[in-house]
């Protein structure tokens, strides 16, 4: 065999065949033990009359690791010559029209180290299954599609487990022989394979209960380890905000009678939406004000919304096939950044949101991965859990919103809700409901689901004083992607208003593009008005409009707008960074304008500002958002025009700082509302300014900052504005205090490693290499490789980007390591290799070499192997 047909092979949408058996039932028996878990399946199959083809065999998915110790149809046991099996399917060619099958295997969770399927986390067994993790336990049709009741039943020693969980409600429980014990679990609500769930530890729980709209009593449990049960009420406060939010929005009530969370330390990803047992990565579910900044309570917040908020929009209405992703993620992330700009600042949630998008999704949609809200074809799935269907899949969500109003937006929500419940999917039903409920035809705007890239938006405008005439010109391209090179134009709102030279707003509304170039034309104006356009980011494109620094500043102050004041803002900053950049590397002078200063200072003053608002005027721009804006990535100008910037504002605006960090500091015990927040982040941004003017009166204030916090906010923050300041002794000595003091905390520690991890003082690798020796560092745990891995490749752009290629190199060897023991977490770590064409040409060399070490290093994963074969494609 040639290299070439070793290769794994794409799928392709085009290829979907409905499922030729579907399952009614499924009984699961799991002897967890050990050495080993025995798993016995007994499923209720029969043919599935929507299935055309007659003579299709039964094909069951099932992982190579998975060992076969019996099947049987209807109890007569089958001998290898009645099916075929290879590494990725067996299938059983003759098969009557209903049967039963059972179907017992032997797995190994405790050396499951890809944290896929079954697993072990720490002490505890748990599993993940989404997308395709089922088929690592048993046989079964593993698709989304196939939907089944379960029954679960699972058994292990009482002493060391006595928590059992899986899907639904309790319905039996007692013991076995030998110390064990045994609970049964039944789920009513037909689910596919993927939200299966199963958990064995010991654990401790915290319980409450919410009563539904409707009157039914949930319990509500959240479980974890027991030393971090005091690090479970904002989870559960979130989550019985979520469940009265949904009511109230989208009028979904949960379903079951149960409603549990466990805090696994060992999680591929952020979280998982099980039917009636969601399971969270501990970073995403333990919060105190002790240990937890809050920038972590707000992501608490989020993700316990988010996964809440898959009852419905995934678990009741879920995906026909993985093409589908975005359908349930899209939607749901949609709905948790409503939720959270709710119960928070809708503005701040906003600049929030569309900075990530801006800095990592436009950058995925720019690089060799990039790919449609919903892709065409995929090597492996785990692969496009991705920005583009979350991220993106959530803005073409709140497009429709736009163009519907909420009203229609929710008659349409109700409808594919109602239309859909207990069924499986596509992208096109969903905007098939909002097109009856709204009789819009919505056919263009479906472009969003099948053309990937950033849109590009230009802008120019007219003016004619004699009539009163003002006029706006779009024209809208789309760059060509991988597969993908002529686009055709995108149905896209932009919200706009038109501003006076009084700051008066003139007109407002939503203009609706739909052609590649088009006009639109305003009349009566008394005159020319400064035009505020793609308001709260209506639409995921790159909007350009030759704006002065006048207009800026005047949108800056008047918008009504807050995101678009953000943004005025950030066109300015990011304006002058440009042009400073061609300073730097022309060996220039670099000179930040007075006027600028001058901005900066009034809003620095002005306290009738949100402090959280001014915190987001006056923080630059990051150096990830600037590479992606940038031609020609140059990692060294970007940083030491952001430095300059910094300690020219420092200096120049010392007073201020220090009186808005003395304004935001409070006397009072630290809370956790908006407010306080908002205070935290602005004395913090401060506190960083005033470090950087290199000033030793600033480092003691740090200190004491440190020192005397009483929560995790203001701690870290004097932390790592000491740890990345030129005072290098100081940070160290915070460093060796924090360890000291948070050693037992393992979600702490991990942001002692990050903040060292991304620090770009030169001798960065040897620094990580060294954390990398620590005893706390685990590298079979995910969340330690984020920390010191991830944090040193993605988030320090200077250490990783050394002119050696020492950093390329490093991180190639990660994933080598990593292919075989985690290949989800091994292709994730590879993203900032992949970008190697936005680089100079030296640096080009450099990474493409490694790239080239990973493919030849042999034997790849489905997942290394599609990204680093497309990235050198
Ligand atoms: N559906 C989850 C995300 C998730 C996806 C895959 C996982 O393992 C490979 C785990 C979690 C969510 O959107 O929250
Ligand atoms: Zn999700």
């Amino acid at each position: 065999m040639s290299q070439e047909m070793q290769q794994p092979q794409p799928i392709y949408l085009k290829d979907y065949q409905v499922p030729a058996y579907l399952i009614e039932h499924t009984d699961l028996r799991f002897e967890l033990a050990e050495e080993e878990t025995l798993v016995r399946a007994t499923l209720q199959v029969r043919r599935n009359p929507a299935c055309t083809r007659t003579k299709a065999a039964l094909e069951l998915h099932g992982h190579e690791s998975v060992e076969l110790c019996r099947l049987s149809i209807d109890g007569e046991i089958l001998s290898e010559r009645d099916f075929s099996r290879d590494d990725e399917l067996l299938c059983i060619p003759a098969v009557p029209s209903r049967f039963t099958l059972e179907c017992v295997t032997r797995i190994h969770p405790q050396s499951n180290t890809a944290l896929e399927g079954l697993y072990k986390s720490d002490g505890m067994f748990c599993t993940q299954c989404e997308a395709e993790g089922f088929r690592r336990i048993t046989f079964y049709p593993d698709r989304p599609d196939v939907m089944s009741v379960f029954r679960t039943t699972v058994v292990a020693e009482r002493a060391r487990y006595p928590v059992l969980l899986s899907n639904g409600n309790p319905v039996e429980s007692g013991d076995e022989d030998d110390g064990r014990h045994f609970v049964t679990w039944e789920d009513p609500f037909p689910k596919p394979a993927y939200l299966f769930a199963l958990v064995a530890g010991d654990l401790a729980v915290l319980e409450d209960s919410y009563t539904t709209a409707s009157g039914r009593s949930v319990k509500l449990q959240i479980f974890a380890d027991s030393k971090d049960l005091d690090k479970l009420d904002h989870a559960m406060l979130s989550l019985k905000r979520a469940m009265q939010w949904d009511e109230q929005v989208y009028g979904r009530e949960y379903d079951l009678d149960i409603y549990m969370i466990v805090a696994v330390d060992f999680f591929n990803m952020g979280a998982m939406e099980n039917k009636g047992l969601n399971i969270f990565n501990t970073s995403c579910v333990l919060a105190s004000p002790r240990t937890t900044t809050d920038a972590a309570f707000q992501r608490v917040e989020g993700v316990v919304a988010h996964e809440y908020f898959h009852n419905w929009s995934g678990n009741r209405v879920t995906c026909r096939d993985w093409f589908q992703l975005s359908l349930k993620e899209g939607f749901t992330v949609f709905r948790d950044s409503e939720f959270s700009a709710d119960m928070n600042s809708r503005t701040v949630k906003r600049i929030e949101d569309v900075a990530l998008l801006r800095t990592a999704q436009f950058a995925e949609d720019a690089g060799p991965m990039a790919h449609p809200v919903r892709p065409e074809s995929f090597i492996e799935i785990s692969n496009f859990y991705t920005l583009t269907v979350y991220e993106k899949g959530c803005e073409v969500v709140r497009m429709l919103h736009t163009l519907l109003g909420a009203e229609l937006f929710r008659k349409g929500t109700d409808l594919y809700f109602e239309r859909h419940d207990g069924q499986a999917v596509t992208t096109d039903d969903f905007v098939q409901a909002m097109a009856d409920v709204s009789g819009r035809d919505l056919t263009q705007f479906k472009r969003w689901y099948s053309q990937a890239g950033t849109p590009r938006v230009e802008v120019s405008d007219s003016w004619d004083e004699s009539t009163g005439q003002y006029r706006l010109t779009f024209r809208q391209s789309c760059p060509a992607t991988p597969g993908q090179d002529k686009k055709l134009p995108f149905h896209m709102p932009i919200a706009y208003g038109l501003i006076s030279a009084s700051g008066d707003e003139l007109d407002a509304g939503v203009l609706e593009l739909t052609d590649s170039e088009q006009s639109f034309t305003f009349d009566g104006l008394a005159e020319r008005p400064v035009p505020s356009l793609l308001r709260s980011f209506s639409a995921p494109v790159k909007l350009s409009y030759p704006y002065t620094d006048a207009q800026l500043m005047h949108l800056l102050r008047h918008d009504s707008d807050g995101f678009n004041r953000w943004d005025a803002g950030q066109r300015m900053t990011v304006g002058l960074m440009q042009s400073l950049m061609v300073d730097y590397r022309a060996s220039r002078e670099l000179a930040v304008p007075e006027s600028l200063i001058d901005t900066w200072r009034g809003l620095l003053l002005d306290e009738s500002l949100d402090p959280a608002m001014v915190a987001h005027l006056l923080r630059l721009p990051s150096e990830a958002y600037l590479a992606e804006l940038a031609d020609e990535i140059d990692v060294e100008a970007i940083h030491e025009v952001r430095e300059f910037m910094v300690t020219t504002l420092a200096r120049a605006l010392q007073d201020e700082w220090s009186e808005a960090y003395r304004r935001c500091s409070d006397d009072q015990a630290y809370t956790a509302d908006a407010a306080a927040c908002a205070r935290r982040s602005l004395k913090n941004l401060s506190l960083g300014y005033l470090l950087a003017t290199g000033e030793e009166v600033w480092l003691a204030l740090a200190e004491e900052q440190f020192n005397t916090a009483d929560n995790m906010t203001d701690q870290q923050a004097a932390l790592a504005l000491v740890v990345h300041s030129g005072f290098r002794h100081a940070g160290e000595r915070l460093l060796a205090e924090f360890q000291a003091q948070w050693q037992h905390e393992a979600l702490v520690m991990n942001q002692w490693f990050s903040i060292q991890a991304s620090d770009p003082w030169p001798g960065a690798l040897e620094r990580v290499q060294q954390l990398q020796e620590h005893p706390l560092f685990d590298a079979r745990n995910p969340n330690k490789l984020r920390s010191v891995v991830a944090a040193f490749c993605a988030q320090n752009a200077v250490g990783f980007h050394s002119a050696d290629g020492s950093g390329y190199a490093y991180l190639a060897d990660w994933i080598i390591q990593l292919n075989k023991q985690n290949p989800q977490i091994a292709s994730r770590l590879l993203t900032p290799l992949t970008r190697w064409r936005r680089y100079p040409e030296a640096a080009q060399g450099l990474m493409r070499g490694q790239l080239q070490r990973v493919l030849e290093s042999g034997d790849l994963s489905r997942d290394v192997y599609e990204v680093v074969s497309k990235s050198l494609a």
